[in-house]
């Protein structure tokens, strides 16, 4: 989508601080961090949230939670992080291209706010 912040950072046209790259997804720091370490898993394709997917992106979003992990462990926060994924503007989404946030280095609440 060519106003999306999120494609265009995937497409390395607007620069992020990346912390991992292949051909399906980007993992970069979130620009207004709520944790000490805190990043960002995205999908190259444009999906909205998880409720615009289909069955053909069940292989995405299993490589999304495994390269959560690999970043985690990479970034020193494998012995506890969180993942969370906005879904709608009731749930706080306010970028509408899928993402999940990785959250660590302090200890996480719950339930969460
Ligand atoms: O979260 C959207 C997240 O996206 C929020 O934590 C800020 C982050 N963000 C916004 N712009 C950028 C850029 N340019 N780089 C890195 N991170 C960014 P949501 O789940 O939609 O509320």
């Amino acid at each position: 989508m060519s106003d999306c912040l999120f494609c265009k950072i995937a497409a390395g046209e607007i620069p992020a601080q990346k912390l991992y790259e292949d051909d399906d997804v980007i993992a970069f720091w979130d620009i207004s961090p709520a944790a000490p370490k805190h990043f960002l898993i995205v999908p190259k394709k444009h999906r909205i949230n998880l409720s615009d997917l289909s069955e053909e992106d069940d292989r995405l979003i299993g490589k999304m939670m495994r390269v959560s992990a690999q970043v985690a462990e990479e970034n020193g926060i494998e012995k506890g992080y969180r993942t969370i994924i906005n879904n709608g503007a009731d749930a706080g989404q306010v970028i509408f291209h899928l993402h999940m946030h990785v959250l660590g280095g302090r200890p996480m609440g719950w339930p969460p706010g």
